[in-house]
């Protein structure tokens, strides 16, 4: 009896649930209502079985259940032609019922529209990054083996369509509303799963070919990308946006992309000018870069050229510095805002690289073996073996660097205090690690770790100075 009570009780539960739970469906903003329906169709079909099946369960432990003083015994048939055809008929028609709308579906995936826009989204290990063919409507050929830190995407310098395309090295692609879009998928390392929840369609990223899905999008709005592979570490730190907006502001938006010919003719920055930026920022910094703890200002010689550049562009535009709580980021903010232009930062920037790079005192003490083991599981994929940082991950150089520095940003990291600004997707990457360390202990063993680590002085601390990583 009590079990037939608990079968009730299930059904009851699982239907209240349903109807009551906070997780439903996201609205839907993309022509795919079609994918809605067949969902719904599947979860009618399975659970008007799930809830007969259970009740009727339950009906036959009552009904059937043993009775004192009753000496009735089970009958054995094995055979039953009527309830046989009649369940076999049932099912059938059930099975039907969920898949042959998933083949209209299919069908329709595949038939992508003529006039449909072409966008590639590449995922890598742990970021995306897009392109858009440029004036001619043509994507340039890319090859693999031409990624290099100045030509993320691999497109090759001699084919004419690839000079006008549109490089976005940024997790944020924006699309027109009500026009069709055909993402194509390119992966340069494992597989990676391209999803957007509100468009309902997603697909497979397969290195060594070129996957794709299409839609249209019906709702303006900006909508997550999620990265939806199980398979790995880190994919759901993949996150990214696409913004849904009108054919005006996609198009003012796209023009101030840079170009594939632009990003590589960029003029590198000028050291003897960048001195003179520099005379202010020394004041916090140090005469060499070597930080000021009294001051709370890091070392700085020694970050990598994409590091610096997108630090100094999140504190101009908000993305840093902005946290209500982040005291000593706020004063970074107005610095930044005086490198007036692209080229100030570039020029600033060269002179920062080529200053003396000492290693850092060190400051913090802690079980160095426990630090080993946390940075070995969760922070040396990005970070590299020897802390130094990998710009194909976006993540900066941590060995010989301002310890106090890197625990205090630890410590905001898993606070919120930095990379909980929607548009940091990098800063917003760190956070889901920095939370992993809950105690400070925890981040004073890492850091004293990291300490141990011996800097080296590798070509990627030049590589990549004119990239736009931002
Ligand atoms: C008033 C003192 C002060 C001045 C002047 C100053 N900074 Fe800073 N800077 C700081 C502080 C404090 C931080 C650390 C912020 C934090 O803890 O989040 C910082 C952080 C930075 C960072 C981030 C480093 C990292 O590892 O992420 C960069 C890059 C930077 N400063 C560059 C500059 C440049 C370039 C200038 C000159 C244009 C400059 N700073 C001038 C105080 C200053
Ligand atoms: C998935 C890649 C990834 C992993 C794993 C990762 N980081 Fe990071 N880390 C980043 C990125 C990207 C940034 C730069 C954030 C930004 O641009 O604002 C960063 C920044 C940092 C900073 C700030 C450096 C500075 O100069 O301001 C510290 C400190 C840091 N990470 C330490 C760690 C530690 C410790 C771990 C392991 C618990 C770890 N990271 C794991 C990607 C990662
Ligand atoms: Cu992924």
């Amino acid at each position: 009896m009590p079990f037939a009570v608990v079968l009730i009780l299930l059904v009851v539960g699982s239907i209240l649930f349903h109807i009551f739970s906070p997780w439903t469906f996201t609205p839907l903003a993309s022509n795919w209502s079609m994918v809605d329906f067949t969902v719904d169709i599947t979860l009618w079909v399975t659970g008007i079985v799930f809830v007969s099946v259970n009740l009727f369960m339950a009906y036959c432990v009552i009904r059937f259940r043993h009775k004192k003083g009753e000496a009735s015994k089970a009958k054995y048939e094995p055979e039953n032609k009527r309830l046989e055809s009649w369940l076999t008929g049932w099912t059938a028609l059930g099975v039907a019922a969920m898949l042959t709308p998933g083949l209209f579906v299919w069908a329709k995936f595949v038939d992508v529209p003529e006039e449909a826009r072409e966008i590639e989204a590449v995922g890598q290990q742990w970021h995306w990054t897009y392109r858009y063919p440029g004036e001619d409507g043509k994507f340039g050929e890319v090859d693999a083996e031409r990624i290099s830190a100045d030509n993320p995407l691999g497109i090759d310098p001699e084919d004419p369509h690839g000079q006008d395309d549109v490089i976005v090295l940024s997790p944020e692609a924006h699309i027109p509303i009500n026009q069709p879009v055909k993402f194509l998928l390119r992966s340069k390392d494992v597989l990676h799963n391209f999803t957007v929840a509100q468009f309902r369609v997603k697909m497979d990223l397969v290195p060594g070919m070129t996957t794709y899905m299409w839609l249209e999008p019906t709702v303006a709005g900006r909508y997550e990308v999620l990265c939806e592979e199980l398979c790995g570490v880190a994919h759901y730190t993949m996150r990214g946006a696409v913004v849904v907006e009108d054919d005006a502001s996609f198009r003012a938006w796209l023009a101030e992309q840079p170009t594939f010919a632009e990003t590589q003719n960029r003029v590198a920055g000028n050291a003897a000018l960048g001195a003179a930026q520099y005379a202010i920022c020394s004041t916090c910094h140090g005469q060499q870069g070597e930080g000021m703890q009294a001051l709370n200002a890091p070392k700085l010689s020694g970050l990598s050229g994409w590091y610096l550049r997108r630090q100094l562009l999140a504190y101009q535009n908000g993305l840093r510095g902005a946290h209500e709580d982040d005291v000593y980021g706020a004063q970074m903010v107005g610095m930044a805002n005086m490198l007036a232009d692209d080229a100030a930062i570039s020029n600033v920037i060269a002179y920062i690289q080529s200053l003396p790079d000492e290693p850092a005192p060190t400051t913090i003490d802690g079980d160095i073996d426990n630090g080993a083991r946390l940075y070995a599981t969760s922070c040396r994929y990005c970070h590299g073996e020897d802390g130094m940082g990998n710009q194909a991950t976006n993540a900066p150089r941590a060995a010989g660097m301002s310890d106090w520095y890197m625990a205090r940003q630890l410590q905001n990291f898993r606070d919120g205090v930095r990379g909980s600004h929607l548009e940091d997707y990098y800063g917003m990457q760190m956070g889901f690690m920095g939370r992993m360390l809950r105690t400070d202990e925890a981040i004073n063993d890492i850091v004293a770790y990291m300490n141990t680590l011996q800097p080296v002085v590798a070509d990627q601390l030049t590589a990549g100075t004119t990239g736009n990583n931002e």
